[in-house]
């Protein structure tokens, strides 16, 4: 069975099958706890089949996740989640790919792979655990944080502006953009939901509080700055992601929902017509272009 992503393999499963043997150890009140918990309701949603998911994460506190999650799993280098998970992608376009990582990871460290995941539309749904902090290294500031924070690394405040992740994965392209917070389980299981049966580079952020390191953007600030996309909004036009972004900026609210959906042409099907181009036969293979470019 499948359902609207390609090749999405289906079982019907309940959340507690999604669940391993291993006990999450975040902190408590750690909001990591709250997109697990989202993350098992969106996957039993959907009946993704473990047979059929691979989670990968890089390093951090978030990346922790995959542990928690029956699936096929990659703990990969810091920042390096995408990268691995565009070659699992490419050379198994049959299996859902799930990634996951932190604010340092994503956008520190890794903050040079995310414009290419986006623009190349590779076929995969990345979840950010943004906690605006390192909190694995135990609280410096990372590319999120807000200018004036009080960290280890600056004892005197911060003297940076924070980037948003949601403006950037819409700069370079993402087909799909949602942010949440991971305190409202129902709406981040349904973004990740959609995520998964969206057919291209999905990208959800959830803002996921940090009470050990991070006691500036806690659960409350969250709550309290998060404000849901009008029904109005057209989530078709890019234009309009960005200036409800933009407009959160300038108010200091935090536009909760899905911002953006596109429908175009992801990685593995350009690479599947350049098999066929090739006289490579209908199914998809990359060791098929390997082999075709053989002299
Ligand atoms: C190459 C490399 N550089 C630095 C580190 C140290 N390190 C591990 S996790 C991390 C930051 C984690 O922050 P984030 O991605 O926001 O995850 P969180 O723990 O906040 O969930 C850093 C700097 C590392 N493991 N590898
Ligand atoms: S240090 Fe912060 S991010 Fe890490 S588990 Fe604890 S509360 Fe969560
Ligand atoms: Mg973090």
């Amino acid at each position: 069975m499948s359902c609207a992503q390609t090749h999405l393999h289906q079982v019907a499963l309940e959340t507690k099958d999604y669940k391993t043997d291993a006990k999450p150890f975040w902190c408590p009140g750690c909001g990591d706890h709250g997109v697990l918990t989202a993350m098992y309701k969106a996957l039993a949603e959907i009946g993704v089949d473990p047979n059929y998911l691979v989670n990968i994460s890089g390093i951090g506190c978030s990346s922790r996740l995959p542990y928690f999650v029956r699936s096929y799993k990659m703990h990969t280098l810091h920042g390096r989640a995408g990268p691995v998970a565009t070659g699992v992608q490419l050379a198994r376009p049959d299996l859902a790919i799930l990634v996951n990582g932190g604010d340092g990871d994503g956008f520190s460290i890794g903050g040079g792979h995310m414009p290419h995941l986006a623009r190349k539309n590779v076929n995969m749904t990345y979840v950010l655990m943004d906690n605006r902090i390192y909190g694995l290294t135990k609280g410096q500031v990372s590319p999120t944080s807000q200018r004036k924070m009080k960290a280890y690394t600056t004892p005197y405040g911060g003297v940076e502006e924070p980037m948003d992740p949601v403006l950037y994965m819409l700069t370079y392209g993402a087909s799909f953009v949602a942010q949440s917070l991971a305190t409202n389980v129902k709406m981040t299981a349904q973004l990740i939901k959609d995520g998964m049966e969206h057919k291209g580079f999905a990208f959800i952020s959830v803002l996921s509080q940090c009470p050990t390191f991070n006691v500036i953007d806690d659960a409350k600030y969250f709550k309290g700055a998060a404000e849901e996309v009008s029904p109005d909004h057209d989530v078709t036009s890019v234009d309009a992601a960005m200036h409800v972004v933009n407009v959160g900026h300038e108010t200091g609210r935090i536009p909760v929902g899905l911002l953006y959906r596109q429908e175009r042409p992801t990685l593995d099907e350009y690479m599947a017509d350049l098999v066929k181009q090739a006289g490579g036969g209908p199914d998809y293979d990359l060791r098929k272009i390997i082999d075709l470019a053989r002299p």
